[in-house]
Parts: structure tokens; sequence; C-alpha cells
């Protein structure tokens, strides 16, 4: 460990630096942790309690949801809505905006977040997340919440970020000024500073892809992935395909090692067009974390944090990663549109 910095020293140190702050993101922050920490424990004893498999319900993406999932979700807007600092709050497993209830404190800050990332992989023991992204309400404190307040671009984000249940459990995140990675210490219950300003490799070697579904790609799609597997590439040797199905445990690969997740429009069902992963709970966040170290994000047409999203459960195809690799996806995607052949 470079140094045993706890998560709250750093977001308190990171308060002290923001004229006016007044120590409620820090307590939202505080409660995000907790909730973290609660999670692992759960985690780390699936197959021992009965936390494994399905509910038996099916959540607002069609999907099944596992109990683990459920858990999370329930933790989270438990702990959550006790920060006193939340007007609102949405969840990859909630239809609707959750209101923070009257008999609780509110403040100004909304969040977003996935409870579990990477579900199908919950009952074998694979890298899981929770991925969260923070807002500052636009209209005025105390008045009637407006869809344009949770709603916003992503570029609007106060903070992003992601915790990581994998051989160790993980806390990344942003605040606009870098990328930071802390390691639960299990033995003294504090997230430490382990990663401190992360930075991606500006060439990646791995791109991540579920290539199965190949054949639903649009013509760029597979054009970028042809390039990647060229011996004629920047590398001038074949990437490296790598896949976990854990949008966090890939990015964080990736973002450590250099590389580029791809999860590309698929043309197989029209009622998703525009590929699986969520613009709200997922893209945004990871694409504020990836820009904070020196990557990119881009849907193949614009950058995702321009992106104007028009409902909660919006869906965007997806291209993150290391600076050039994602510049050589948008590359051949204005030469296809422009009409130019490579
Ligand atoms: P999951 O459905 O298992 O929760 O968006 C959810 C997600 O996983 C991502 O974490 C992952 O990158 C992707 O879906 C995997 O989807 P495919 O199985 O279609 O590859």
């Amino acid at each position: 460990m470079p140094q045993q910095v706890t998560v709250t020293e750093h977001i308190l140190l990171h308060q002290k630096m923001v004229p006016g702050a007044t120590g409620q993101f820090t307590r939202l922050f505080n409660e995000l942790v907790l909730s973290a920490k609660i999670i692992t424990r759960a985690v780390n004893k699936a197959g021992l309690v009965d936390i494994l498999g399905f509910t038996g319900d099916v959540n607002v993406q069609g999907e099944e949801v596992k109990k683990l999932d459920e858990y999370a979700n329930r933790i989270l807007i438990h702990r959550l809505a006790r920060s006193g600092v939340l007007c609102a709050m949405a969840s990859e497993e909630n239809a609707d905006i959750i209101e923070v209830p009257d008999s609780l404190p509110r403040g100004d800050y909304i969040i977003i977040f996935d409870p579990l990332d990477g579900s199908s992989n919950i009952d074998v023991n694979v890298n899981i997340g929770t991925i969260f992204s923070i807002y500052k309400r636009k209209s005025d404190s105390g008045g009637p919440l407006m869809s344009s307040d949770v709603l916003q671009k992503g570029s609007e984000q106060v903070a992003a970020g992601y915790v990581l249940y994998g051989s160790s459990t993980m806390l990344v995140f942003t605040c606009g000024d870098g990328v930071h990675g802390f390691t639960l210490d299990p033995s003294v219950g504090e997230f430490l500073l382990s990663h401190p300003n992360i930075r991606i490799p500006e060439q990646g070697k791995i791109y991540s892809v579920n290539e199965g579904y190949e054949r639903y790609w649009d013509r760029e799609t597979k054009q970028v992935l042809a390039y990647f597997k060229s011996p004629k590439n920047a590398l001038r040797k074949p990437y490296s395909g790598r896949y976990i199905g854990s949008l966090v445990a890939d990015f964080h690969r990736n973002l450590l090692y250099g590389g580029i997740f791809l999860y590309p429009a698929d043309l197989r069902d029209p009622k998703k067009p525009s590929g699986k992963l969520r613009l709200t709970c997922e893209c945004n966040p990871m694409a504020f974390i990836v820009e904070q170290a020196g990557g990119m994000a881009i849907d193949g047409g614009q950058r995702v944090l321009d992106i104007e999203p028009d409902h909660l459960h919006q869906r965007i195809p997806f291209y993150c990663g290391s600076l050039n690799d994602v510049k050589m996806v948008q590359d051949i995607f204005e030469e296809a549109r422009s009409g130019k052949q490579r």
C-alpha cells in the first residue's frame, strides 16, 4: 500500500478544497461506503447462506431478479435515503424514480445506481459490482422535483464510481479531479487508498465484447473488430480478447491494463436497437471515470457524456476505454457516415 489514507479521509480532504462545501456530499458518500461494506459481507457469504438464485420476480428490464440483486438494491435504498442529503434516487431495478420518504430529511443530491451489475455471474463466484452516478438538482431546493433534475447529461455528474466485488473489494471513483481506487482491508473494515490517480494507458491491448453476437452487429462494429484482430493494427499484432460479462470487472481490467470495452447496437431485437447497456446507471458513470483517467467513451456517434437522456432506462451502444482505441472506433464510424471506405 503506498499510503494508509482511508476513503473517508480522502473525501474530507476533497470537501476542504471545495469552497462553500456543506458536508452533504461527504454524508452521502459515507452511506455509499457503508452500503458497499454490507453488500461485500453478503457477497462473501454467498453459497453459505440462502442468497444465491432467483427471487421469482422480473425487473423493469424484463430480467429475472436474483436474490443478491434484490438485497443490494434494498440496502442501497435504505441507507442512502437516510443520508439526509438526497431528493431522489433511481435504480436499475426500479421502473420509476424513488422518492425519499417525507419522514426523512432531504437535500439537493440525486443518485442513480445499478445495485449489482453482472448478475449473470453471481451464482458462479465471478466478479460483480455496484455502479453509481451522483448529480445535484437543477431546480430550486424545496420545490417539486422535475424529471429534468434526474435526466441530466452525464457531463453534469458531480461524482461517479463503482464497487468491484472481486478477489478483494475495491471502490473506484471520481469527483472530477482524477480517479482514485481504494481497497477494502477486511481486518480493519476500511477502504484504504491503494490506486491513487489512475490513468488508463493511451494505447490498449485488450478488446472486451460478447463476440458471440457478431452476426447481429452493424457493419462499422464488425470493421472495428476486424481492426483489433488484424496484425496490421497500431500494435502490429492482434489484441487479446477478454470478456468476463460483468461491465464493472471488464471495465476495471481495461482501466488498469489498457483496452476497450464494447457493447454495440444489436440488430437482432427490434425492441433493443441500441444494445443492452443503460445510459444513466451504467454508461454515464463509466464514461465520466474513463475520461477522468485519460480515456474516452462514445456511442458510435457522439461523446457519451453529451447525450441528453430521454428516459431513465434508455440504452445506448457503448465503446469505452483507451484513447487511441476509442478514437479508432470513432474514425471508422465517421468514415462510414461520410461514405468513405477503408
Ligand atoms: P448482467 O446482465 O449479467 O447484469 O448490463 C448488465 C450486464 O450484465 C453487464 O454487466 C455486462 O457487461 C453485460 O450485461 C453482459 O451482457 P451479455 O451477456 O449480453 O454479454
